[in-house]
């Protein structure tokens, strides 16, 4: 069922324990607005965790609240009063939905997220992050924001919108992170932490460079990474924003093979509606920025996968030369 954000705001207010979580990968969206949320309800007496299924990267440390983060534990949070699951679906939330048998109030920005699954969904496709939506609920309680809530909901923003220059970064947006800068943000010090790689990580980059190639005469790019490659590359993250640049280029993609008939597929574009082709296969995401699990071999997600692009690409080369016509 969906609820307004005064109603999710109520939620909260009702429930004394709460626990906060978001999806396995987290990025600094998922991180930040999770421990921006913690840090305000704490503030409000309330008693939160965050527990989320998967490691979360050691470039978030700066980030108030990073060492509370737990991997679900199937004793100690079964008496929560709620589950509040941010910046996702609940498939993708891990073991987490099965440990914390409270009522799940789900908040989110992804516009392919239907609710399924959810108690009550607060869903927001116009911000630009669910940081975005945190921090309108606060403002819209009419509370503070302290130093610790917007240095993360900050970093959410700051993520999300690739550092303020994706097609999402509203003037609403530049307010917010002109206003958490006010509660104490150096944006500076946030940015050098999160852009930090080791050095064995920035040769793998290199390396998975070197394996871009060019189809649909230019139009799209791509990474296609076997379980094999990945092992010698050590995780080349950051790849799918090299490949985004490449002039003439309108779609980006990496898949990597995570193990045997496990691809992950990130898909980046300018314009077109990459949520399409993830859906096909069972992923979502955003319009310019989607995601999905393909569960085939290698050489078949790959084939799969082009023959879907070469599809979205020349549909789209379809209505481009109909306009062109009239
Ligand atoms: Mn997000």
């Amino acid at each position: 069922m969906n609820v307004s954000l005064g109603e999710a705001a109520e939620l909260m207010s009702d429930a004394r324990t709460i626990v906060i979580t978001a999806h396995v990968h987290p990025d600094g969206d998922a991180i930040g607005s999770s421990l921006g949320l913690m840090h305000f309800l704490r503030s409000q007496g309330k008693e939160v965790q965050v527990l989320i299924d998967d490691d979360i990267p050691a470039i978030f440390d700066i980030l108030p609240g990073y060492e509370l983060i737990e991997k679900p534990d199937p004793e100690r949070w079964q008496s929560a009063d709620l589950l509040i699951a941010l910046d996702v679906s609940l498939d993708r939330i891990g073991r987490v939905r099965e440990m914390v048998q409270a009522p799940v109030l789900n908040i989110d920005h992804h516009i392919t997220n239907d609710g399924a699954l959810a108690d009550k969904l607060y869903l927001d496709g116009n911000c630009a992050a669910t940081a975005e939506i945190i921090y309108q609920l606060i403002r819209q309680k009419k509370k503070p924001f302290s130093q610790k809530t917007a240095m993360c909901l900050y970093t959410g923003l700051a993520t999300d919108t690739g550092w303020f220059r994706f097609s999402n970064t509203t003037s609403s947006v530049m307010q917010a992170a002109a206003e958490l800068l006010q509660c104490g943000v150096r944006p500076h010090v946030i940015s050098e932490a999160l852009e930090r790689k080791p050095f064995a990580q920035l040769k793998g980059l290199a390396a998975a460079m070197g394996r871009i190639e060019l189809f649909h005469e230019g139009r799209a790019a791509g990474a296609f990474l076997t379980a094999a490659d990945l092992q010698s590359m050590e995780s080349p993250d950051g790849l799918i924003d090299m490949i985004r640049v490449i002039d003439g280029t309108e779609l980006a993609v990496v898949m990597k093979e995570k193990e045997p008939d496990v691809c992950r597929v990130s898909m980046r574009s300018k314009g077109l509606d990459v949520t399409k082709i993830a859906i096909r296969f069972g992923g979502g995401g955003h319009v310019r920025a989607a995601g999905c699990t393909i569960s085939q071999p290698f050489e078949t997600a790959k084939k799969a996968l082009i023959e879907a692009i070469d599809a979205a690409l020349e549909e789209q080369e379809g209505k481009e030369r109909s306009a062109f016509a009239k």
